[in-house]
């Protein structure tokens, strides 16, 4: 097979041969998760540099680096895309995915998950389990990921491998056990012992590319042989045959070891914990033996599970390539080359290039003209794709993030990807009428490559609104905007995204009607607008019987009650988790029209949700900050001030690790707030928890009415 590759100005330049594994026991597909700075793609890009895929590190803070690609992440040194590639390690082919820590990139994070065998996990030896490394690994957790730990930056002072384990212990519900541990000459990180060989490993030569074993230092004999055994012991209270080794007194085999932990971390009962110091080279290329060791392949899956079309069955199909397809879209990014890239996994079967697929969870036959293996924003031809890859597709036209892709023969649909809301808002206005056009475009691609990023029209306005998961979402898109799209605009303060719903049922009518000679307008509708419960969205129901309604105005109905509710009738704020349903009305044989029963349902609604006791619902963050024991009492005495609900205090060394439940709009500066509080001792992290109603006597202030 050959393989044609595509330079940046997307010439076809090479033809080299493509080195796709037709053996799914050695590839694997990971991911690379940890909470924002832990060193996630300074590992990767060892990795990549180690398996002979670059010839060159690059670095973070250098804006260098092969995965952090995008000029807004170079320019800040912060990852906000997850970025594909792949390399080789003796016979394993290995597709990675470097992921955002930032929480405002957790859909990155999630999509991630959702189509990876397993992860590595990176804490950070100084800041421990932080916040952001707790939601990843209850992400992972949800999707039944297999995971190892990396314990990284062990050169930092004030680094203590020792604490973060305990630490994960008492924040990690899983069986977390070193296989490694560090070593230090006086105060210097020089070393791994690897506790499965008895050995000290040190990485020699100009980039650690040297891996050099050698025996135990004398003074770390000890603790080597203490950990030693307690990674027996934990796999023998695991494991029969381990037990019953130990007990005759027989030595356990390196290779025994390797295929029990494997077996263990398969099964999620264990996660073996590593450590280095990526930045100084140190330990990457026995974290790299861990991944093929401990990390599933493809094969290990067994089956793929998913829904029949009509959602009643469970339908599974073998993962092999010689099963029919089965892939699932869990990305798509519009390059400016090649136009629609569409990231999919692929499960069963095979995908060539320019065949047909069947997208079943649009019902559509989709055509599939290129097919890509990515490297961060680099790309390759090939002919085809098969199960245990990860590719891009172009051409596909209908299909969006989390579509199945299938045999029409033999059609399934896996479980959708769910994605969090977005909470924060700004109002975005074109500087020019050239410039409206372009933002249109621009908006619409954007939309559709990040499901955490939503745009609306505000009919009140008459301005386009973009929510997101945060500031810094909102303020990279309308980067992007400018740069990718060379739009011009002005931006708004940001805003929380509030969100209205009802908590009464009511039946509304909607009459249209002007019959002034000529042909006038005749529209009549009678609807039944209820509550639902939180979380299942908006519901249209047709319950006409007999024709009161002729069939071909009930799509009008529908799109007049589907756009009046992006806008409700408090502050304008889209309306959630309400159910309608149409249950009567009139018509007339000539003046009847498609508009006349848009405008009747809009008038319906709007009537319906005033009467229906609306309420409004802001996002309520979970914080947590970190502070010295000393500005304890005025980091709560001020979260108090702001309606927050302490949840814990707890201790970390001489910090204190506050968690709290507080409403968005009252931390909006909180940066500024906890830094003039704290003379800039503490930090913190926000993420969205939930949605919750606004007491009654904030609404005057937020509504302004
Ligand atoms: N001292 C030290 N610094 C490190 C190490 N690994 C990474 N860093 C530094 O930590 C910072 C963050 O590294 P990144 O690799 O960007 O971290 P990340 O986890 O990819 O960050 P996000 O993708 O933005 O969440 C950079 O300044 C790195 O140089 C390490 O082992 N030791
Ligand atoms: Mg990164």
């Amino acid at each position: 097979m050959t393989t044609e590759i595509y330079t940046e100005k997307n010439k076809i330049n090479k033809i080299v041969k493509a080195d796709m594994k037709e053996n799914l026991n050695t590839i694997r597909n990971i991911g690379i998760v940890a909470h924002i700075d832990a060193g996630k793609t300074t590992t990767t890009e060892r990795i990549l540099f180690y398996a002979g895929k670059i010839y060159k590190i690059g670095e973070v803070d250098e804006g260098t680096t092969t995965t952090d690609w995008m000029v807004q992440e170079r320019e800040r040194g912060i990852t906000i895309t997850s970025a594909a590639t792949y390399c080789n390690w003796n016979n394993y082919h290995i597709n990675i995915i470097d992921t955002p820590g930032h929480i405002d990139f957790t859909v990155e994070v999630e999509r991630s998950l959702k189509v990876l065998d397993g992860v590595v996990v990176i804490f950070c030896a100084v800041g421990g389990v932080e916040p952001q490394s707790e939601t990843v690994w209850h992400q992972a957790d949800k999707y039944h990921v297999a995971r190892i730990a990396f314990i990284n930056k062990l050169d930092r002072s004030g680094a203590d491998f020792f604490s973060v384990l305990s630490e994960m212990d008492s924040k990690l519900v899983t069986l977390n056990v070193p296989v490694q541990l560090p070593i230090y000459d006086s105060d210097e990180f020089v070393g791994v012992i690897d506790l499965i060989k008895n050995k000290a490993a040190y990485f020699e030569g100009e980039a650690g590319e040297k891996v050099v074993y050698k025996e135990i230092p004398e003074n770390y004999k000890d603790s080597a042989s203490e950990y030693k055994d307690n990674l027996i012991e934990k796999l023998a209270e695991l494991d029969d045959e381990i037990m019953q080794t130990v007990i005759s007194g027989e030595k356990i085999k390196e290779e025994l070891m390797v295929s029990k932990i494997r077996h263990y971390v398969l099964a999620n009962k264990l996660v073996p914990v590593l450590c280095g110091s990526s930045l100084k080279n140190k330990g990457v290329q026995l974290l790299i033996d861990a991944v093929c060791n401990y990390l599933p392949s493809p094969k290990d899956l067994g089956t793929v599970r998913g829904f029949s079309v009509d959602g009643k069955d469970y339908e599974t199909i073998e993962v092999s390539p010689s099963s029919p397809l089965c892939a699932l879209n869990f990305k798509v990014f519009t390059d400016s080359f090649v136009g629609k890239l569409f990231y999919t996994r692929i499960y069963s079967g095979k995908i060539a290039a320019n065949s047909i697929v069947y997208n079943s969870t649009k019902r559509e036959k989709e055509k599939v003209s290129k097919i890509l293996r990515m490297h961060a924003n680099k790309q390759e031809i090939i002919n085809e794709a098969k199960a245990g890859d990860i590719v891009c597709l172009v051409g596909l036209k209908e299909t969006t993030t989390g579509d199945t892709l299938c045999s029409e023969k033999y059609p399934i649909i896996m479980e959708a990807i769910k994605f969090p809301e977005p909470v924060v808002s700004v109002a975005i206005e074109p500087k020019t009428q050239a410039d409206q056009e372009k933002l249109f475009v621009g908006l619409q691609k954007l939309e559709d490559e990040d499901p955490s990023f939503r745009v609306l029209y505000n009919k009140e306005t008459g301005q386009n609104v973009i929510s997101g998961m945060g500031q810094l979402h909102l303020e990279i898109m309308v980067d992007r905007l400018l740069r990718e799209f060379n739009v011009k605009a002005k931006i708004g303060r940001p805003q929380v995204a509030y969100k209205e719903t009802i908590t009464r049922k009511v039946e509304a009518v909607g009459k249209f009607i002007q019959q002034t000679g000529g042909h006038g307008q005749y529209g009549h509708v009678v609807l039944l607008i209820e509550p639902q419960e939180k979380g299942k969205g908006i519901v249209f129901e047709n319950k006409i019987k007999g024709g009161a309604i002729p069939k071909e105005f009930i799509p009008s109905v529908e799109g007049g009650v589907l756009e009046a509710i992006t806008s409700g009738v408090l502050g304008g704020y889209p309306v959630v988790d309400v159910k309608v349903t149409l249950m009567d009305g009139s018509s007339h044989a000539v003046d009847s029209s498609e508009l006349a029963f848009k405008i009747a349902a809009e008038m319906a609604l709007k009537d319906g949700l005033r009467r229906a006791a609306p309420i409004l619902l802001e996002p309520v963050m979970e914080l947590e900050a970190i502070t010295p024991n000393e500005y304890l009492s005025q980091v709560i005495g001020d979260l108090n001030t702001r309606r927050a609900k302490i949840t814990s205090v707890a201790e970390r060394k001489n910090l204190k690790i506050i968690k709290a439940e507080v409403p968005l709009v009252e931390v909006f500066n909180y940066a500024d707030v906890l830094r003039n509080l704290t003379q800039g001792r503490a930090s913190y992290t926000i993420e969205p928890s939930y949605y919750e109603k606004v007491p009654e006597t904030l609404l005057i202030k937020i509504l302004g009415v």
